[in-house]
């Protein structure tokens, strides 16, 4: 049995429902009313700014309408109804316990224990079945990291990854870069040498969300691909000490990369960001390109180290790490504020060629709710 009482003043309403109570203001129901006049039929938007509605605005009255809710607003009069379910899914008036270093509902930290369940999808059947597409994105926005297989072997096929769900990010290295080793390397992934586990570009603002790295040869010894959860590290920094957690998220950090290419780039963000109400929302680690951290007071510096020191162990702990191997035709792709790459050192007979490439996951999101929604229907 669902009622609806308002308050005395008319300020907001008390919805109740067999297994929920839920509160809502008057201004937030006028602001969010899905009548013609207020958001546009066709795409949605919506027509009229908050100025446009009376700052006493209050309910006159308010009934239900089987599984509508309708309200009558005064000065303005105007009545809107809404969809029940539709109040459920918005409701704000709910127990939102919230501490430092959370994580969103759609996101499941992992660990090496992830091993023997990769998200792993097969490039025919993602590029063919919307079904196929949607769980392996689905997999990508909870692991925050998938591996592709049964790609095609060729130059550029990485932007066939990348036409699955969004659009290219082209930087200074150009719409895609080559990993291999070099002569005169302008950066230290286009060697042999091991990589330890980072994320790629922090010295970007803003930086890319995504990262696509594809094999096309893999004949050398070594070369291994390892992932790490970067928001499972910083939930057991937090753990394990919560003052390092603390001056790694209170402080900002630099990167920088500086080419003799006329290429400097420059960020100042914190290596654990949160969100106002404390959600992980981002990690940045990286040893290359850090630069000289001069955001910290001094007094808070040796702390700030000494967290540092040990956010790295623990992304080094084998115990977080998955380890797997590239081959030909085969990629991943990782969520950059998110999951770390590193990749072991390689040397001697056979070749080692990667192409990598940057995407946005707010193209992937879409992509996945898009699909998600059409399949609802
Ligand atoms: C990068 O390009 O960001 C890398 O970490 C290279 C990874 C690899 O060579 O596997």
């Amino acid at each position: 049995m669902t009622s609806v009482t308002v308050d005395l003043s008319g300020e907001h309403l008390t919805l109740v429902t067999s297994n929920s109570r839920r509160r809502f203001h008057a201004i937030w129901l006028r602001d969010n009313a899905g009548d013609p006049e207020t958001r546009a039929p066709g795409n949605g938007q919506r027509l009229i700014a908050v100025r446009d509605i009376p700052a006493d605005t209050r309910i006159d009255d308010a009934d239900l309408k089987g599984n509508l809710l309708e309200v009558r607003f005064a000065p303005e009069g105007k009545v809107v109804g809404y969809d029940l379910g539709w109040l459920e899914a918005h409701a704000y008036d709910t127990d939102q316990p919230r501490q430092r270093g959370c994580t969103a509902r759609s996101v499941e930290v992992w660990d090496a224990q992830l091993m023997g369940n990769l998200p792993v999808g097969d490039y025919m059947e993602l590029s063919r079945n919307d079904a196929a597409l949607s769980q392996w994105l689905g997999l990508v926005t909870k692991y925050g990291f998938g591996k592709v297989v049964n790609g095609p072997i060729e130059d550029g096929a990485l932007f066939k990854i990348v036409d699955l769900f969004g659009y290219v990010r082209e930087t200074n290295y150009g719409r895609h870069f080559d990993v291999r080793t070099e002569v005169n390397p302008t950066n230290l992934a286009f060697t042999g040498l091991g990589l330890q586990a980072h994320t790629d570009n922090p010295y970007r603002d803003p930086v890319p969300t995504l990262q696509v790295l594809y094999c096309l040869e893999s004949s050398a010894a070594g070369g291994e691909n390892m992932v790490v959860d970067g928001f499972a590290a910083a939930k057991r920094l937090r753990e394990e000490n919560e003052a390092y957690f603390d001056v790694l998220a209170d402080h900002c950090a630099r990167f920088e990369y500086a080419s003799a290419t006329g290429v400097c780039l420059t960020s100042r963000r914190p290596m654990i960001e949160l969100a106002p109400d404390g959600e992980l929302i981002a990690v940045r680690f990286n040893n290359r390109s850090l630069s000289a951290i001069t955001d910290v007071p001094f007094d808070k510096m040796a702390t700030y180290y000494a967290a540092y020191r040990r956010f790295g162990e623990i992304i080094d702990d084998t115990a977080m790490e998955i380890t797997f191997r590239l081959n030909p035709g085969e990629a991943f792709l990782v969520d950059n504020t998110r999951v770390l790459h590193a990749r072991k050192g390689y040397s001697g007979e056979g070749t080692r060629w990667l192409q990598g490439c940057y995407a946005d996951k707010d193209g992937l999101r879409s992509t996945y709710d898009a699909l998600c929604h059409a399949q609802a229907l």
